[in-house]
């Protein structure tokens, strides 16, 4: 099928303002309007991810795939590879987003042996170059597929077998250099099946131990090729293993921590991995924040009536809102996006439906981020956070902060005083109003 054929029905996609009845329109996302001194294209460095997008056939547990995919011969070819590469990256042109994400086995096909698997991604990495070239769509990161292959069953650095640990090595030398050659601005490790599904037969120190060495030798060959893409580690608490060791962000900063990792990483917060780990997408912002370790965000949302990762398209406002309003207090991204790990529902399985899809995240996201934006320049929400602490600016409080303070002297002043300071209210449901004043 030849280039700017796949997405027939798609054209170029374009801000037409709130009022747009267009259902192939923004409404929001307009790319160079500027916000905080920064365009929205900048802000909000949407991501498109081969994965869900080109490569999900829409199965379920329970049933196959629905997708319909004119494009794809279904066969494992590295042709067909190629020629869904075109297909991507005409859809990304037209929708307009500057970067997309990958693991190595989305993009190619997996050989019989690694060094066939290296050749065909070579092969495909031609034609993606050749693509970023005539589009100027980046790549945000890239990574390996270390958990779809049977050998990966007891995972792969966490693996009890040794030859396992070494091909994941392998696969990760070779989707960095890829990656590298890409231009990529950052590499992701997601744990896939770094966890256990029953400790009866788990050496846990012994596994965590083995992927502090395997992510040092990524540190160590990524400097040896010169490769400066932000690495990022992503939290999720299970789904496939029982447990992922990777399991929260506060986990995954102690790890780093441990094994003397944490100025190489940081952290690629995915909302429905903070909902599974019983958080609030926003906790894990601002846990990750709190360490300088806020990377990059893969944007999806869950359904708190289905106890696994759904995937959904971001779509409430509210959650874009308090997510852009991190990114926002982060001082905007550098390296990291906003990348749509999010799969249209098996309902929704004409190609069409990926465009709506992103479209409606994409929309979702310029609005929350306009949100944040006016929460922001308001300043009421912030200067009530900021008067709440205002018995640490000055006195005792300022004392303590300072380090002058010790547990005499601080006993000294209480005695003296007799009672703390009356607690002032925490006005949880006036702040609430306050942010829907905005919405
Ligand atoms: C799976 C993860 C995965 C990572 C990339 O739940 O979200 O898609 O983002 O390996
Ligand atoms: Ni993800
Ligand atoms: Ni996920």
């Amino acid at each position: 099928m030849p280039n700017q054929q796949a997405f027939p029905d798609l054209p170029t996609v374009r801000y037409e303002g709130p009022d747009s009845k267009n259902p192939l329109a923004f409404r929001h996302y307009n790319p160079d309007e500027e916000i905080e001194g920064r365009s929205m294209r900048d802000h909000l460095r949407f991501s498109v991810v081969y994965w869900h997008t080109f490569r999900g056939a829409l199965s379920d547990p329970f049933g196959a795939g629905t997708a319909i995919r004119p494009w794809d011969d279904g066969s494992n070819s590295v042709e067909n590879a190629c020629r869904r590469v075109r297909v991507a990256f005409e859809f990304m042109e037209k929708l307009g987003a500057p970067y997309y994400a990958f693991h190595d086995r989305d993009v190619a096909p997996e050989g019989a042996t690694i060094k066939e698997s290296n050749a065909n991604l070579d092969a495909v990495a031609e034609v993606l170059k050749e693509e970023q070239e005539r589009t100027g769509i980046r790549l945000l990161w890239g990574t390996a597929c270390l958990f779809t292959n049977p050998r990966f069953l007891h995972g792969a650095a966490t693996s009890c077998n040794a030859d396992v640990f070494a091909y994941a090595a392998a696969q990760v030398k070779k989707a960095m250099e890829v990656t590298h050659a890409l231009g990529g601005e950052g590499y992701t490790f997601w744990g896939g099946r770094e966890g256990y599904s029953t400790l009866l037969n788990t050496d846990v120190k012994r596994e965590l131990d083995h992927l502090g060495q395997f992510l040092q030798m990524a540190v160590d060959y990524k400097r040896k090729i010169g490769f400066t893409g932000q690495f990022y580690i992503e939290p999720k608490p299970k789904e496939p293993t029982k447990h992922q060791y990777d399991s929260d962000a506060a986990a995954c900063l102690n790890f780093l921590r441990e094994h003397n990792l944490l100025e190489h990483f940081k952290l690629n917060i995915e909302t429905n991995h903070a909902t599974l780990a019983g958080h609030t997408m926003e906790h894990e912002l601002e846990i990750a924040l709190a360490a300088d370790a806020l990377g990059s965000i893969d944007a999806n949302m869950g359904d708190t009536l289905l106890g696994w990762d759904t995937d959904q398209f971001p779509t409430d406002i509210y959650q874009t809102t308090q997510v852009m309003l991190r990114v926002l207090k982060m001082g905007g991204f550098t390296t990291g996006g906003l990348n749509f790990d999010a799969k249209v529902r098996r309902e929704s399985f004409e190609p069409m439906d990926l465009a709506y899809a992103h479209i409606a995240g994409m929309d979702a996201f310029a609005r929350g981020l306009k949100i944040a934006a006016a929460i922001r320049a308001d300043g009421r929400l912030e200067d009530f956070v900021k008067d709440r602490y205002a018995s640490w600016d000055d006195g005792i409080g300022k004392r303590i902060e300072s380090g002058e303070a010790d547990l005499s002297s601080l006993e000294r002043y209480i005695l003296e005083k007799g009672e703390a300071e009356p607690n002032r209210s925490g006005r949880q449901e006036f702040l609430e109003n306050l942010i829907n004043e905005f919405l």
